[in-house]
C-alpha cells in the first residue's frame, strides 16, 4: 500500500525540532528561531510529496514488505530531505521567476515582511538537508554516497536552472534561441534528476540495493520519466486551472523554453509565427492573452495527449524489460509512474 501524505506529513514536526536544536546549538536568538521555524513550515508543506513518498514506497516495494516503525521514520527522513532540497529550490525558483502564488499561497519572498531575506531561508532550507543527515545517517556504511547523491544531484539541478535563465532573457526574445535539444537539456537537468533519480536513488541505499547495475537502470527509467513530468508541468502552467495548480503559469512573460512554445514553433504558419515574435516573453497581460489564444488555434492541447499516451509506453516499456536480478523491482516504476500519469496538479 502507497503511504498516504498524512503518514508522511507525521513526521515532520520532529525534524523541525530536529532542525531548530541544531541552530539552538548556536544560542540563535528567539527572533531568528521564530522566523526559521516559520520558513520550514511554509515552504516545506502543503505541496503533493510525491518525491518524499515514493522514497518510502520504492523502499517498502524494494523489501518486498511493510516497513518496521524505525525503517518508516528513516525512510520518510530521507523523503523529506528531498522535500527540503525542492523547498530549497522552489524559493529560489519563484524569486527568478517572478512568480506570484506556490501551493495556493503568495510565493514566501512576497509574503508580509519577507521578500529578499527568503534567498538567506532558501540556503537555510538546504543546510537543514544535512543537518538532518548528519543527525540520523552519520553511521550507516552509505553515508559519504548520500553526501555526495545529494551534492551532486543539487549541482545538476543547478546546471538546468542556469539553462533554463539564459534562455530566457527578459530584455530580448529571440525565437531562434529554442530547440528541443536545449528543451532536453534543460528538463532532465532541473527536475529529472532531483524529482525522479534521487528519490529511488535513496531507497537503493537505503534497502542496501545500490549496485552499480541497478543505480544505472534506474537512471535510464527515471531520467525520461522526469523529461515527461516537466512537459507536463509546462503544459499545466498554460492549461491548468490555477486554483487547481496551486500556481500562476509564467512561462509566456517569463519568456520560457517551454516544451509549448517549442510546439508552437513546429506548426505555425507565417502569420502564426509574427504573433510569436510579437508577444510572447513580453511582460504584458494582453501580449499573454494573444500568445494563449495561439496555443489554443494550434490545437497544443491535441498535441500533448498524443506526447503522453506515446512517451508513456515507452516508459512501460522500458519498465517491463527491467531486469530485476539484483533486486530491482518493476513496481518501484510502476508506481511512481502511477502518481503522475494525467496529473492535473
Ligand atoms: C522547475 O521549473 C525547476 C525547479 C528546479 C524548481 P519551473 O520554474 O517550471 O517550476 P514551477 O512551474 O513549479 O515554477
Ligand atoms: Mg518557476
Ligand atoms: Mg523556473
Ligand atoms: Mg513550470
Amino acid at each position: 500500500m502507497p503511504v498516504s501524505r498524512q503518514e508522511f506529513e507525521a513526521v515532520f514536526p520532529k525534524l523541525v525540532d530536529d532542525l531548530k536544536e541544531h541552530a539552538a546549538k548556536y544560542k540563535l536568538p528567539y527572533q531568528a528561531m521564530q522566523w526559521f521555524d516559520k520558513s520550514v513550515n511554509y515552504n516545506t508543506l502543503g505541496g503533493k510529496y510525491n518525491r518524499g513518498i515514493s522514497v518510502i514506497d520504492s523502499a517498502q516495494i524494494l523489501l518486498d514488505r511493510k516497513l518496521s516503525e524505525d525503517e518508516f521514520f528513516k525512510a520518510s527522513i530521507l523523503g523529506w530531505m528531498i522535500e527540503l532540497l525542492q523547498a530549497f529550490f522552489l524559493v529560489s525558483d519563484d524569486i527568478m521567476d517572478s512568480s506570484k502564488t506556490r501551493r495556493g499561497q503568495p510565493c514566501w519572498y512576497l509574503a508580509p515582511q519577507v521578500g529578499m531575506i527568503a534567498i538567506n531561508d532558501a540556503f537555510m532550507l538546504e543546510s537543514g538537508i544535512y543537518t538532518l543527515l548528519k543527525k540520523y545517517f552519520r553511521q550507516e556504511k552509505y553515508y559519504v554516497d548520500l553526501l555526495e547523491l545529494f551534492h551532486e544531484v543539487t549541482f545538476q539541478t543547478e546546471l538546468g536552472q542556469l539553462c533554463d535563465l539564459l534562455t530566457a532573457p527578459e530584455d530580448h526574445v529571440d525565437l531562434d534561441n529554442f530547440s528541443m535539444e536545449k528543451y532536453t537539456f534543460i528538463v532532465i537537468y532541473k527536475t529529472a534528476y532531483y524529482s525522479f533519480y534521487l528519490p529511488v536513488a535513496l531507497s537503493l541505499y537505503f534497502t542496501g540495493h545500490a549496485s552499480e547495475k541497478n543505480l544505472k537502470a534506474a537512471h535510464d527509467i527515471l531520467i525520461p520519466m522526469g523529461e515527461y513530468f516537466q512537459v507536463q508541468d509546462d503544459y499545466l502552467d498554460n492549461f491548468a486551472d490555477p486554483s487547481v495548480l496551486g500556481k500562476i503559469g509564467t512561462d509566456i512573460q517569463d519568456n520560457k523554453c517551454s516544451w509549448l512554445v517549442n510546439q508552437a514553433l513546429k506548426k505555425c504558419n507565417k502569420e502564426q509565427r509574427q504573433v510569436l515574435e510579437a508577444n510572447y516573453g513580453r511582460k504584458d497581460q494582453a501580449c499573454e492573452v494573444r500568445i494563449k489564444k495561439l496555443f489554443d488555434d494550434l490545437e497544443l492541447q491535441k498535441d500533448y495527449q498524443q506526447y503522453e499516451e506515446k512517451v508513456v509506453g515507452q516508459l512501460r516499456e522500458r519498465i517491463a524489460n527491467l531486469n530485476e536480478s539484483e533486486g530491482l523491482k518493476k513496481g518501484v516504476f510502476e508506481e511512481f509512474l502511477r502518481k503522475i500519469y494525467k496529473r492535473s496538479k
